[in-house]
């Protein structure tokens, strides 16, 4: 493991004691700090104003029950969690996760992530997260009507245009949201568009929303393989994952003249040599909501499904994880290094394990992390802001034109920051310390707070 800054060393540890057993925000908290000494070093300020310390604790954590009934007439009772991290740039802003699997810790990682996320992007946006533990999977829409009401009825007094700001992310699309802001217009008696972004385009939606993660993803790939002289005509793409980010991931790229061969979820991948057939898999996932084995089952005796098969076994030029944290440990890395894969670009968030980035550092394989590469579709919310507040709805190019002009700012902006602070080409430190740095001289210029 690198070591840290010795002046960091004690801000960790803090971290570690006052949040045990959050194993996964100890993971984003560490890989930011690994960043940061040559900051600290240039700019002592930094480490005597305790600002990186209070940027490791929340502003504010609530924690709430969400108690629903099934069809069947049984009483369930779910968590639901909205930490509102920091609000040096603007109001909170970030997704709501709907998966068994969410705690605090994960909250908290995604929380903390968002923060640096949102100020690369240069929006006025602070950085949250909240979600459930709910499982939607299996569930009916008037389930998940029912559940989303009863969390909207405790979230409703959190949130607001110019407080807390929540979109979708995993188990959270525009069905949830629906149901979701439903029940905020009834509760307050306020239509306050802006008080949800990722909303349907009838009802204050912005478009390329719904395609702006997995698009802005393919145009940072686009701006790394430029800097090369190079593009996405003819590579051979494998992108994990079949929910939001990883199908408009797909679209972008086959748009640019790539081919994707590979797409999972966590049944397992499916290997289509001549490229996925993206009308089939959006219908299978989007609208029949069915499993990646299903796409296998219709595309064919040409198409393979392997059960809980590491999809990065799969030969490419380029991978695209897109479904979770910690999904390409150092297993998954080797493979793609010994396949001579040149990118890896994070659609996920946190997907790439420390080890597996370590292999990535030291081999010829550039790797960019997700909180630059899938800025896309939090810059896209603060657009649909933009557009609420104006009571004004631009076109489909012009949103289009904005994303990717926002996503060669961050690029440019990663290689830039890397190259002053000692580490060219490195778009971890890039990324980590250009976002760090916006959110610490307003943190620094709002007082102790
Ligand atoms: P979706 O719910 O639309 O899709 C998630 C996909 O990931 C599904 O294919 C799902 O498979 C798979 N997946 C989820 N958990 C696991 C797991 N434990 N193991 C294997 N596969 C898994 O979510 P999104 O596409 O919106 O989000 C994907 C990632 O992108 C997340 O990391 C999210 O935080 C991040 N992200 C999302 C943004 C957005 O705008 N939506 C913005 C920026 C980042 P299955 O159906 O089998 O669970
Ligand atoms: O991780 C993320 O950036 C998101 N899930 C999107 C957040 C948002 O507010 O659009």
């Amino acid at each position: 493991m690198p070591v840290l800054d010795e002046r960091l060393v004690p801000i960790f540890e803090e971290v570690l004691s006052r949040n045990p057993g959050e194993a996964e925000f100890h993971q984003a908290v560490r890989e930011v700090l690994e960043s940061l000494g040559p900051v600290v070093t240039k700019h002592p300020r930094y480490a005597d104003s305790a600002v990186i310390r209070r940027l490791c604790e929340p502003e504010r954590q609530i924690i709430f029950r969400v108690p629903w009934v099934t069809d069947n007439g049984k009483t369930e009772v779910n968590r639901g969690f909205r930490v509102e991290f920091n609000s040096a740039l603007g109001p909170y802003k970030g997704g709501l996760r709907f998966h068994p699997s969410v705690y605090l810790g994960i909250v908290k990682f995604l929380g903390f992530e968002q923060i640096f996320k949102n100020a690369l992007t240069g929006l006025p946006i602070g950085g949250g997260k909240g979600g459930s533990d709910f499982d939607p999977k299996g569930r009916s829409d008037a389930e998940v009507m029912r559940f989303c009401q009863s969390f909207m009825t405790e979230l409703y007094r959190h949130i607001g245009e110019y407080t807390d700001v929540p979109a979708g992310d995993i188990g959270v699309g525009s069905r949830e949201l629906g149901y979701m802001f439903g029940q905020y217009k009834r509760i307050t008696n306020r239509y306050e568009s802006g008080t949800l972004t990722g909303k349907g385009l009838s009802w204050g939606g912005s478009q390329v929303r719904t395609e702006a993660t997995g698009y802005g993803t393919v145009f940072f790939v686009d701006e790394m393989l430029k800097t090369g002289r190079s593009g996405l005509d003819g590579k051979k793409v494998v992108v994990s994952g079949s929910g939001n980010v990883a199908i408009y991931a797909i679209e972008k790229v086959h748009q640019l003249g790539g081919t994707v061969i590979a797409c999972s979820d966590s049944g397992g991948y499916v290997y289509d040599p001549e490229g996925i057939d993206l009308n089939l898999l959006k219908d299978i996932k989007d609208v029949q909501r069915d499993r990646i084995s299903d796409y296998a089952l219709a595309r064919g005796p040409k198409v393979s499904f392997v059960p809980n098969g590491s999809i990065w076994d799969v030969p490419c030029d380029i991978a695209l994880p897109c479904a979770t944290q910690n999904e390409l440990d150092a297993d998954g890395a080797a493979s793609l290094i010994r396949n001579g894969c040149q990118i890896v670009a994070e659609g996920a968030n946190m997907p790439a394990t420390p080890a597996a980035i370590r292999l990535f550092s030291s081999a010829e394989l550039r790797f960019a992390p997700a909180k630059a590469v899938n800025a896309g579709g939090v810059a896209t919310s603060a657009l649909e802001m933009q557009q609420n507040a104006s009571r004004d709805s631009w076109t489909f190019e012009y949103t289009q034109d904005r994303l990717a002009e926002i996503m060669r700012s961050i690029h440019d902006r990663c290689l830039e920051t890397a190259d002053e602070y000692g580490s060219p080409g490195s778009y971890v430190a890039g990324a980590n310390i250009a976002g760090f740095t916006r959110v610490a001289d307003s943190m620094l210029a709002l007082g102790v707070i």
